[in-house]
């Protein structure tokens, strides 16, 4: 399998985790935002939605983390990363699409460039965007997390689901861009401990080969 991947990209660093937690070996092909080689005619080609990542299976090119990441829950079954169960399976995905639905894209690269580069808006007001949203997002994950985590070590129960592999990227992203993370404590609580789990520490930005 091959990743297109980029290291600071949370869409790709989700599934970099699911790729760890499943066993799964593949290959890392960067693409570097600041060469906008995720808008060039080679990798269109390969992903025409011209985002990161996408990944490659024998020819097959699946794109979107939450789609690649069901794919490979679904053929590579343990271990789960979904609960049998229907509605626990619901609010599951609640949590993970909050994240990835909701926060994520109003805080992505194309939209704070097209604040900064089109709309001229300061450094200190895109920064101020990027946490607000986190900041609205969080908010209601947290009383999702208060209700369903068992012992601040997971978003939902006490295992591995797609939801926590959304909670640590964008955990990231809330610290890199320094947000006010206090009102959130079970958050940071499973966050922290996911963050120690080696299928996660090996998915980290900074331990990416085009990190260096
Ligand atoms: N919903 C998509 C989001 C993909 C996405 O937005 N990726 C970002 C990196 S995290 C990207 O390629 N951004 C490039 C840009 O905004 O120009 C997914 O989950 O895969």
């Amino acid at each position: 399998m091959k990743l297109y991947t980029f290291f600071r990209s949370s869409a790709a660093f989700r599934v970099r985790i699911a790729l760890n937690a499943k066993g799964l070996q593949y290959d890392s092909i960067p693409k570097a935002f600041a060469k906008n080689e995720h808008r060039a005619a080679e990798y269109l080609q390969i992903n025409p939605q011209g985002l990161i990542p996408a990944l490659d299976i024998d020819g097959a090119v699946l794109s979107q983390s939450l789609a690649i990441i069901e794919y490979l829950n679904e053929t590579h079954p343990t271990p789960p990363l979904l609960p049998t169960d229907a509605i626990a399976r619901a609010q599951v995905r609640s949590m993970a699409q909050a994240i990835a639905c909701d926060i994520h894209p109003v805080d992505n690269l194309r939209i704070l460039n097209y604040l900064k580069n089109e709309l001229k808006q300061d450094e200190n007001v895109v920064n101020t965007w990027y946490r607000h949203w986190i900041t609205e997002g969080f908010r209601g994950l947290e009383a999702q997390a208060r209700e369903h985590s068992r012992g601040s070590r997971h978003l939902f129960g006490d295992t591995l689901s797609i939801a926590d592999i959304c909670l640590v990227p964008q955990m990231f992203n809330a610290r890199r861009f320094k947000t006010d993370l206090t009102s959130f404590p079970t958050l940071v609580a499973i966050s922290t401990h996911l963050e120690s789990l080696p299928a996660f520490a090996a998915a980290r930005p900074e331990v990416q080969p085009d990190a260096r």
